[in-house]
């Protein structure tokens, strides 16, 4: 079984606006009558289950609505696609602790521990919308609320992804110049650690708003625009000869506190020695960014050249040695990496 936070996710993109559960959750939130739904059916739900009417209707919101007049719970299959019984008293084993006060939140709360199954509340009292998943409890919040956190997380998004285009200019800069340190690296891992986090913060309220979070996530995937191969690329610049260590992927486990050290931002992408250790780069980022090169050309070349220093060192003539690239592409990168300089030394 997935884990619960990996669960909790799934169960909010079916309680997201615009699916049929939601908009029935909706519907009683806004008639004040509040409700119970069992979000599935299992042999421990039919277990602590007495009472109430077994209808077996199809699931729709405005029969969600009507059904949740009626005091009791309401139990769907495990699909959702059906009303399996309405009305129904629960009654779970009262040792489950729970720190809920009213009859409907602890219920909530024990038979979702008791069967493994998600269950939600509406509040007749607190006018919410809750949901119970083992022992769990989210607040499945208005549109509205989340919007405004959205938007936040990503306007911050966007000016830490300014700042990491500034950092990976200075470290082009350093490159050109053969001058890129460990620390310098470290910098750049920060960065692009800082826009994941943001990203993965924003792409969970895509996950929640449902079909009210679609600007959002355009918006989204507009900002992770030219972000997407870069951890890649930097480790194939990077990387140590003899290891295979050198990469962003461990960056997630740091704590907050962590990302902002940079010997344990070092370690955590593979360095180890000291943080004013030179480094060089291979090209793979630099060369990338030369347009139609593909990409079997770009290796060969750094196979033949060994790193971006020497192909800055290249001729137009010694560049044709490698196979794919004739005079006219020879001439392109060569341009390509004249205004690389010329850039760097320019800022
Ligand atoms: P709420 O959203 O619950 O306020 P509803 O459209 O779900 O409204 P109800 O079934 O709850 O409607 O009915 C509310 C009351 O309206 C109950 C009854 O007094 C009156 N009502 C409903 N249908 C009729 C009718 N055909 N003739 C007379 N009164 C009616
Ligand atoms: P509100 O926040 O007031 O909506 P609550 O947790 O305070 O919820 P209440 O004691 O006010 O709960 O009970 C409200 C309704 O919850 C009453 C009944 O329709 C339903 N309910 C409570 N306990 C059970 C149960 N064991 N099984 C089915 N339905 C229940
Ligand atoms: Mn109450």
């Amino acid at each position: 079984m997935p884990d619960v936070p990996a669960r909790i996710s799934k169960y909010r993109a079916l309680l997201a606006p615009g699916t049929p559960l939601r908009e029935g959750l909706e519907r009683i939130l806004r008639g004040r009558t509040g409700a119970l739904v069992v979000l599935g059916n299992n042999r421990q739900v039919e277990e602590l289950s007495t009472g109430g009417f077994r209808i077996e209707v199809p699931f729709t919101a405005t029969a969600l609505r009507e059904l949740a007049k009626m005091d009791g719970a309401i139990v769907l299959s495990s699909d959702g696609e059906l009303i399996v019984a309405a009305g129904v008293h629960l009654m779970p084993d009262p040792g489950i602790e729970t720190v809920e006060t009213g009859t409907r939140h602890r219920t909530a709360d024990r038979v979702s521990q008791q069967t493994g199954l998600p269950v939600v509340t509406v509040s007749a009292s607190m006018h919410t919308i809750q949901l119970f998943l083992e022992g769990t409890r989210t607040l499945v919040e208005p549109s509205a609320a989340i919007l405004g956190r959205a938007h936040l997380a990503l306007q911050t998004l966007e000016r830490y992804k300014v700042r990491l285009l500034q950092v990976l200019h200075r470290l082009s800069g350093l490159e050109v110049q053969d001058q890129v340190t460990v620390r310098d690296l470290v910098v750049v891992a920060q960065r692009l650690e800082m826009v994941r986090r943001l990203e993965a913060e924003t792409a969970g309220y895509v996950n929640e708003l449902g079909t009210d979070g679609r600007l959002l996530e355009l918006q989204l995937l507009e900002v992770n625009v030219g972000l997407e191969d870069l951890p890649e690329l930097l480790a194939r610049d990077y990387r140590p000869e003899d290891s295979q260590g050198f990469g962003f992927d461990a960056l997630p486990e740091l704590t907050d506190a962590d990302l902002v050290d940079a010997t344990a931002v070092a370690r955590s992408i593979g360095f180890s020695d000291h943080l004013d250790s030179r480094v060089s780069a291979r090209g793979y980022r630099q060369l990338a960014s030369i347009n139609r090169l593909p990409e079997v050309v770009v290796t060969r070349l750094i196979d033949q050249f060994g790193n971006l220093q020497q192909l800055f060192g290249a001729s137009s003539l010694e560049l044709q040695q490698v196979e794919g690239v004739g005079e006219s592409r020879a001439r392109m990168i060569r341009d390509s990496l004249t205004r690389l300089a010329e850039s760097a030394y320019a800022s």
